[in-house]
């Protein structure tokens, strides 16, 4: 058969209604509005993106930061991959069934609650870095259609009492990310695999929630964020090799 995945696990092309009905709901939406629409801004101009690294179609800017001592350089990506569409992007980014199969940094992931299908709120924790402690994490995330052939996951950190930070052995981090993808084909063809090329940009703001080395953190994003972006777009084509195009 051809339809080898189940088209209704795809993002929904609009708002799932049991999202607009939750307490996160306008938080959810005030957030992900924002970072789409910054997602997309250039990084000329003035606020001082510095390019540290680049591979192909991939580039990569950060802005040092430091809050409280602590660096939280906000991360800028921009990649183009061939042959896959933003909906397909963002539905192995978003759906947890896949995340062990391209995420290196987890060492586990819990669905805290699935509030809709596009939406839910995720617990993970990270690999430790010598000599820093461990890190957990306690985000929504959310995937929604924009306009033109664009779809976008927006992760955000929250709170639940059944997850209280600080307790254990991990020091809670703070993140807030945005992958957007906005597909293109040649005006007048039909898109296919063949034509459809999709321009990529992912944001990244972590702050570590406690002490972490300034010199280790940054050597450690800049080794692993060009090797996630490169690893999650590669596995996506690999996933999609062979099946219909979801546009
Ligand atoms: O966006 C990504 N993944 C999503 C799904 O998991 C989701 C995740 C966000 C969490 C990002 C924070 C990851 C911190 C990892 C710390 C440990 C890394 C260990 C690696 C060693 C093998 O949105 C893709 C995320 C790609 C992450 C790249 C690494 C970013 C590092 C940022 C600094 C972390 C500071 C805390 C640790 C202090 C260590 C000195």
């Amino acid at each position: 058969s051809v339809h080898t995945r189940d088209q209704v696990e795809l993002p929904p092309p609009a708002i799932d209604n049991r999202l607009t009905v939750h307490s996160l709901w306008q938080e959810i939406d005030r957030i992900s509005t924002e970072q789409i629409q910054a997602a997309f801004e250039g990084v000329g101009g003035e606020i001082g993106w510095q390019l540290f690294a680049e591979e192909g179609d991939m580039r990569m800017y950060r802005r040092e930061m430091e809050v409280d001592g602590m660096v939280t350089d906000p991360l800028k990506a921009m990649h183009k991959v061939r042959g896959v569409s933003a909906r397909e992007m963002c539905h192995y980014f978003f759906n947890p069934r896949y995340r062990y199969e391209w995420e290196t940094t987890l060492e586990t992931m819990t669905i805290v609650e699935e509030i809709s299908s596009d939406a839910m709120v995720f617990h993970q924790t990270f690999k430790r870095i010598w000599p820093a402690s461990q890190r957990d994490a306690l985000f929504w995330s959310h995937v929604r259609a924009a306009d033109g052939h664009t779809y976008a996951v927006t992760n955000h950190s929250t709170v639940n009492s059944d997850y209280p930070a600080n307790t254990g052995a991990c020091i809670r981090l703070f993140v807030t990310v945005c992958l957007a993808c906005r597909s293109e084909y040649p005006r007048g063809q039909t898109p296919s695999r063949d034509n459809v090329t999709t321009s990529i940009a992912y944001c990244s703001t972590v702050n570590p929630g406690g002490w972490a080395p300034a010199g280790v953190l940054r050597a450690v994003y800049k080794r692993e964020y060009p090797k996630f972006l490169k690893r999650f777009t590669g596995y996506v084509q690999e996933q999609c090799r062979g099946k219909p195009l979801a546009m």
